[in-house]
C-alpha cells in the first residue's frame, strides 16, 4: 500500500442548540433546572451591566485600562456552570460572567480593573486562578495543575480559557501536547471572537477550525456556538464528565465575537467593518438565551426589571467597596508568592525605610551606577 488516506481517530462535533432567534432544538435542549436557568440568566445580565459600568468608570478616570467582554458571556458563563468549587478554573481575561457565576465579588474585579493586587485574590473556598494577561501563559499554569490532579488521584478537573490569538502561542501548544500525552483531566475553552487586538482570525491560523488542533494533539474536540449557552453546557458537561472519568483532556471551541473594543485602550473602527459588528448583534447571547426564558414562560418584563434594580444597587455597592480601598504602597510585594521570600522581604523594608525617610546613601551610590 504504497499510497493511501489515512483515517484518524479523533473527531471533532459541532453543536448549536438555540437558534439566534431564541427557538430550541427540542432533541438537544439539555434538562435544567428552572431556577439554574433563571440563575444563569441573572449572571449573564450581570455580566452585561457590570462591563457598562465599568466602562464608563474608565471613561470617568476612575479605574485603570478595561477589558469589555460584551458577546461572550455565554461562552464562559456555560461552562463554568459544568465545574464546582474542587474543580480549578483558571481565566485569561474575558470570563467575567464565568468569575461572576463562581462567586468573586464585583468589588474585587472592578480592583483587578483598577491595578490593585488584591484584585488577584480569589474568594476563600474557590480554586480559582485570578485574570491573567500574559496571553496564553495561563495554559501552562492550567496544565501543571490538571497534571497535579492526575499525580494526587483526585476527580477533580481544570478549566482554562484562552483566546483564538492565544492558540498561536506556543505556550498554549506545549500545553496541549502535554495534556494529550499524559491524559490530563483539563478542559480547554478557546473563546474564537474572530479577532486578536487588530488580527482577524484567517490571519492567526490556516486551519479550517480551531477545533481540530485537538486532532494533532491526540483527543477530541468540540466547536459550539459560543453564543448559545446551551451548546456550550452540553459540551463542558460531556468534556467534564471525560475529564472525570479519567478520559483525558477535550478542547473547546467557542464560536463568538467581540462586540465590543479590545480595550478601553483600543479603537477598532481604525480595522474593522460596522457591517460585521452589525451582522453579530442580533446574535448576542443575551437577547437569545432571553428570548428561550421568555418562551418557557420563566421570564417576563416585570422579573427582568426587578432583576435590573437588584444588579444595579449591587453594581453600586461594589464601585463604593472598590473606590473606598486605600492600597498600602509596599502591597504588591505581598501578592507574587502565598509567602514573601528572603529577597523581597528586603526589598520591601528598603521600600517602607525609603518611603519614611528618603533614600539612604547606599542607595544613591547604587543608583549612581546604573
Ligand atoms: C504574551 C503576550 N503578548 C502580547 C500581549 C498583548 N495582547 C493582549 S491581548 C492580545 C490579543 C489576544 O487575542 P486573543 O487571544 O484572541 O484574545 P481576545 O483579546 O480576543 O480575547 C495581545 C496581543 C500580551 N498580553 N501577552
Ligand atoms: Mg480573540
Amino acid at each position: 500500500m504504497p499510497r493511501e488516506t489515512m483515517t484518524i481517530a479523533q473527531k471533532v462535533e459541532s453543536i448549536r442548540i438555540l437558534s439566534p432567534d431564541g427557538t430550541v432544538d427540542k432533541k438537544l435542549e439539555p434538562k435544567l433546572p428552572d431556577e439554574d436557568l433563571l440563575g444563569l440568566y441573572k449572571t449573564m445580565l450581570s455580566s452585561r451591566l457590570f462591563d457598562e459600568r465599568c466602562f464608563m468608570l474608565q471613561r470617568q478616570g476612575r479605574i485603570g485600562t478595561y477589558g469589555p467582554t460584551k458577546g461572550q458571556e455565554a461562552a464562559s458563563l456555560g461552562f463554568a456552570y459544568c465545574i464546582n468549587n474542587n474543580d480549578w478554573f483558571v481565566p485569561a481575561f474575558r470570563e467575567t460572567a464565568a468569575m461572576l457565576y463562581r462567586g468573586w465579588p464585583m468589588s474585587t474585579i472592578m480592583l483587578w480593573w483598577g491595578g490593585h493586587e488584591i484584585g488577584a485574590t480569589p474568594p476563600k473556598g474557590l480554586n480559582d486562578l485570578p485574570i491573567c494577561v500574559p496571553v496564553s501563559s495561563q495554559c501552562q499554569l492550567a496544565m501543571g495543575i490538571s497534571w497535579a490532579q492526575k499525580l494526587k488521584k483526585t476527580k477533580d478537573v481544570t478549566l482554562v480559557f484562552v483566546g483564538d490569538g492565544g492558540t498561536s502561542e506556543g505556550d498554549f501548544h506545549e500545553a496541549m501536547n502535554f495534556a494529550g500525552v499524559y491524559k490530563l483531566p483539563l478542559v480547554q475553552v478557546i473563546q474564537n471572537n474572530q479577532w486578536a487586538i487588530s488580527i482577524p482570525r484567517h490571519a492567526q491560523t490556516a486551519s479550517p477550525t480551531i477545533a481540530q488542533k485537538a486532532i494533532a494533539y491526540g483527543f477530541d474536540a468540540f466547536q459550539v456556538d459560543g453564543n448559545d449557552i446551551l451548546a456550550c453546557i452540553v459540551a463542558g458537561q460531556e468534556a467534564v464528565k471525560k475529564a472525570r472519568e479519567g478520559g483525558g483532556p477535550t478542547i473547546i471551541e467557542a464560536i463568538t465575537y467581540r462586540l465590543g473594543v479590545h480595550t478601553t485602550a483600543d479603537d477598532p473602527k481604525k480595522y474593522r467593518k460596522d457591517e460585521e459588528v452589525k451582522e453579530w448583534e442580533p446574535k448576542d447571547p443575551l437577547i437569545r438565551f432571553k428570548a428561550y426564558l421568555e418562551k418557557k414562560k420563566l421570564l417576563t418584563d416585570a422579573v427582568e426589571t426587578k432583576l435590573r434594580e437588584e444588579i444595579r444597587l449591587k453594581l453600586d455597592e461594589a464601585t463604593a467597596v472598590a473606590e473606598g480601598y486605600r492600597a498600602s504602597k509596599t502591597e504588591f510585594f505581598e501578592y507574587v508568592y502565598a509567602e514573601m521570600t528572603p529577597e523581597l522581604r528586603k526589598q520591601k523594608a528598603e521600600l517602607e525605610e525609603y518611603l519614611a525617610h528618603g533614600a539612604k546613601p547606599s542607595h544613591a551610590n547604587e543608583l549612581s551606577r546604573v
